[in-house]
């Protein structure tokens, strides 16, 4: 009777753990996968893009979401690819652009000229 409820003890305890364990799993490597989709995100902070300046492997989609305050756009100023406008983006709004090919892409916000932002695609 006793060895009986142990055993039952035991089992119920490996079975949690185990779910613990599978489910902890799965996480780091969906999160090293999440570059699958392939999409960069960049946010806007302080009439700035966040991050200012970022990698983008070839064949990648950047997203932009304005995540500041003021309204702001994503504007093509030099670098291989196709050139982009977002439009005016008003909080919240969201532009995506994928780029092929690869080489350095800065473009501006033309609602503020001081507001520049840099893709390293390779
Ligand atoms: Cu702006």
């Amino acid at each position: 009777m006793r060895t009986l409820t142990l055993i039952a003890v035991l089992s119920v305890t490996g079975l949690v753990s185990g779910c613990g364990g599978d489910d902890s799993s799965p996480e780091p490597s969906s999160g090293a996968g999440g570059g699958g989709g392939n999409v960069v995100e960049v946010g806007m902070e302080g009439s700035q893009y966040m991050p200012q300046s970022v990698d983008v492997p070839v064949g990648a989609t950047v997203k932009w979401t304005n995540t500041d305050t003021p309204a702001h756009t994503v504007d093509y100023v030099d670098g291989p690819g196709e050139k982009f406008s977002s439009g005016t983006m008003n909080p919240g709004d969201e532009f995506e652009q994928k780029f092929t090919a690869a080489g350095t892409v800065n473009y501006i916000c033309e609602i503020h000229p001081f507001q520049k932002g840099v893709l390293n695609v390779k």
